[in-house]
């Protein structure tokens, strides 16, 4: 099917404004940090919408936007979520995960408790759509890894714009979610983002980034 052509509305920059714009995004996105400990203080649903749709603007395989964002505000579902990824995270942390895994997690000081997946007001689940499922017949999508990754980038980069913190949880293996949310046959759970505010004087590890030399290789 062929769609409609329409004008690309675009703002022009000057090359000032352009470095300029590009310094402080990236001063702002530096300043994001995963934080483990919530605060129960609530969050509006009218924000996690906004926070969905710009997750939803990413570019995607054939633009068919292959993701479903669960947002869980709701108590029962949230401890339901809590006992069934403290089991399976139980279970990683005493042997599934092995010993240099472990070892390498010590850093962040993780263990297989999660009470953020009670304390923080929403619990985003990114599913990710296998394929389409369309009046019962099965569509195809395409780049779907690719696809959602990058608007759970999206997802993470305006969590930390809203002034709210976040965590990539990534419970392992995840299907359980998939049978608590009761999603459809289609949709594997891609990644859980606990949302909200940090805990009163949190900390987070003492942690440098890759300079731009060692992430990167300019061929000019
Ligand atoms: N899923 C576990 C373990 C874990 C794994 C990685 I890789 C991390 O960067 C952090 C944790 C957990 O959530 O504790």
């Amino acid at each position: 099917m062929k769609s409609k052509y329409i004008p690309y509305k675009y703002t022009v920059l000057t090359a000032e404004d352009s470095l300029e714009q590009a310094k402080s995004f990236y001063e702002h996105i530096n300043k994001r940090r995963s934080v483990r400990h919530f605060s129960s203080k609530a969050v509006a649903e009218e924000v996690i919408d906004k926070l969905i749709l710009t997750a939803s603007s990413a570019p995607s395989g054939a633009h068919k936007q292959p993701w479903t964002f669960c947002a869980i505000s709701n108590p029962e579902l949230k401890s339901k979520i809590r006992i069934a990824a403290e089991e399976e995270e139980y279970k990683n942390y005493h042997g599934r995960m092995g010993e240099e895994w472990v070892k390498d997690l010590e850093l962040l000081e993780t263990d297989w408790k999660k009470p953020f997946l009670e304390n923080a007001p929403w619990l985003i689940v990114v599913f990710k759509k296998v394929h389409d499922l369309s009046q019962g017949k099965k569509k195809k999508n395409y780049y779907v890894n690719e696809s959602v990754g990058i608007a759970s980038g999206f997802l993470i980069s305006a969590i930390h714009n809203a002034g709210l913190v976040t965590l990539t949880h990534t419970p392992s293996p995840m299907n359980f979610l998939e049978k608590i949310l009761e999603r459809p046959s289609n949709e594997r759970a891609f990644l859980l983002l606990p949302v909200g505010y940090p805990e009163t004087a949190v900390k987070v590890p003492d942690l440098a980034r890759k300079k731009l030399s060692e992430v990167s290789k300019f061929y000019k």
